[in-house]
């Protein structure tokens, strides 16, 4: 029995790979798209770590090509030239100061990996680049890394084009050309060794974790092969013998033969059908109701919990096109999107990523937004402007600054009150209102019917007096919004204790 205690003790502490690697009770992660490293390290300071944000994705850190037709679009930073630390975010001394403060005050920083390929085969020669390291794509040849012909797939992939056809054959997803862009040779010690190299550079530095861009498009065993290269994190801020924490994307929405499942031995797996599946709930469309989400999460076809990462919306699918379609929910549908992301980070469900976006001059033609290419705000000579805070402490310059938004912010709290305590309670109209607990420690209720809601639920909370956290929260002792429930018009309301307000 004793043995058997001491395990489990050990397994508690240690999930390797699985882990964010967060300090206790800081439960969420926030993608800050496109930011830069300095604004980064202010929002760490003076935002994240008193709201009790566990960590930041960062965009692409290495250096990319520089595309000027389109101008600037987001997508160049998913086409390396090198893994010098050097783009529009900042350069190598401002990435090192950002993960120095964001540490230091306990907010972690993953990195996005880009490591499949390089960029696309007709992204010519020259030295147009966020560094202005020299490259040749026609030839193969990225002196600065340096990788030449025989480190990509050109002879391992069979298509006529060498371009991936079609997604029900796994060889050619995993060995041939995504949209045009050069695939590494990632079987080769030599690749493997060099794409370790960069990613222990940023763990030396004191990086907590990687998102594994278009990991369906590598081999699972390339990945691990690439993984079991890595150094344990930076002593400085993380125990001796502390590993990365790894999320791999893998847009799996079912209906192609690569699964996400096949990846779970590398870390956790990004859900694309949370997001999907969620949007199309509260948008009330294909006959779904919130009624039916009581045995949301692995009752869904999702994959384990403690293997998924999820997210309302990110920076490819709230564009529009890409997993999930139209049925994602973006800060473009405010209301709906933030019954989307309070109910996601109440559910007990997946490790929760919070997205914070950029405005864009969104122009649907056909259907399709012909600005989804659109890069962030950004100065006639194209350096990424600065966010700015205002005095009522939303953002500037076109950054939405979702995460600053009062109920989502709330409900990251919210979250890290509740860790641990189970999904309890449920109640549903059989239509869209519906509520559940976690525990005896919060309580939520959402009312997407078009008609108000007055009903007593069993709550499962200490009797006291409660806080709704959605239209205000606790200060100096009393609520900023409305106090307990009452009648629930057309939006949703949180109850928690009273006491838990403090982190
Ligand atoms: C890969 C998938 O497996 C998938 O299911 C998906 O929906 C998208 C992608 C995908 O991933 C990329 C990763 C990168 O690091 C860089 C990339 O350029 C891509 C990428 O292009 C990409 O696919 C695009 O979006 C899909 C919806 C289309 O079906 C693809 O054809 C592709 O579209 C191409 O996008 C256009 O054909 C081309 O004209 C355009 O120039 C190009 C612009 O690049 C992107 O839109 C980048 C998307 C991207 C998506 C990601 O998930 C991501 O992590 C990073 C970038
Ligand atoms: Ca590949």
């Amino acid at each position: 029995m004793r043995i058997l205690l001491l395990l489990l003790a050990a397994a508690g502490l240690c999930w390797g790979q699985y882990n964010p690697n967060t300090v206790p009770k800081r439960t969420s992660i926030v993608h800050l798209f496109e930011w830069r490293w300095q604004d980064i390290a202010e929002e760490c300071e003076r935002y994240l770590a008193p709201n009790g944000f566990g960590g930041v994705q960062v965009s692409p850190p290495n250096e990319n090509i520089v595309i000027t037709n389109p101008n600037r679009p987001w997508w160049e930073r998913y086409q390396p030239i090198s893994y010098k630390i050097c783009t529009r975010s900042g350069n190598e001394e401002q990435f090192k100061d950002m993960v120095k403060r964001c540490n230091n005050v306990g907010v972690r920083i993953y990195v996005d990996a880009v490591v499949n390929h390089m960029c696309g085969a007709a992204g010519g020669s020259g030295t147009h680049s966020t560094c202005g390291s020299h490259f040749n794509a026609g030839n193969r040849d990225f002196p600065a890394v340096p990788y030449s012909g025989w480190d990509f797939n050109d002879g391992k992939c069979h298509t006529g084009s060498g371009e991936i056809e079609r997604y029900d054959d796994i060889y050619q997803v995993r060995d041939c050309r995504l949209s045009g862009l050069l695939d590494l040779a990632l079987e080769k010690d030599y690749v493997r060794s060099k794409v370790a190299e960069y990613m222990n550079h940023l763990i030396d530095i004191g990086v907590a974790g990687f998102r594994i861009d278009a990991a369906k498009h590598m081999w699972p065993g390339d990945i691990r092969a690439f993984l079991d290269k890595l150094h344990d994190l930076n002593t400085q801020w993380f125990s001796a013998g502390t590993k990365p924490f790894i999320y791999q994307e893998v847009i799996d929405l079912g209906g192609e033969p690569i699964k996400g499942s096949e990846y779970f031995g590398n870390g956790r797996v990004t859900e694309f059908k949370y997001g999907a599946k969620l949007g199309t709930v509260l948008r009330k469309w294909n006959g779904e109701k919130m009624a039916y989400l009581k045995n949301w999460g692995e009752g869904w076809g999702f994959v384990p919990s403690d293997r998924a990462l999820v997210f309302v919306d990110n920076h490819d699918n709230q564009r529009g096109h890409g997993a999930g379609g139209s049925s994602i929910l973006t800060f473009w549908d405010a209301r709906l999107y933030k019954m989307a992301v309070g109910f996601m980070l109440a559910h007990p469900y997946g490790l929760t990523r919070v997205m914070s976006s950029y405005r864009w001059p969104r122009n649907f033609q056909n259907g399709k937004d012909v600005n989804d290419w659109v890069g962030p705000p950004s100065n006639s000579d194209g350096s990424t402007k600065a966010v700015t805070i205002n005095p009522d402490t939303t953002c500037g310059n076109d950054w939405v600054c979702e995460h600053r938004w009062r109920q989502i912010r709330n409900m990251v709290i919210f979250r890290n009150v509740v860790d641990g305590e189970p999904f309890s309670n449920w109640w549903d109209n059989g239509s869209n209102q519906v509520a559940f607990g976690r525990g005896n420690k919060g309580f939520i209720i959402f009312n997407n019917d078009n008609w108000n809601m007055n009903v007593n639920v069993q709550t499962g909370l200490p009797a006291g007096t409660y806080c709704d956290v959605i239209s205000g929260q606790k200060e100096n002792n009393k609520c900023t919004g409305k106090q307990d429930f009452g009648t629930l018009p057309y939006h949703l309301s949180i109850k928690m204790m009273e006491k838990a307000r403090v982190i």
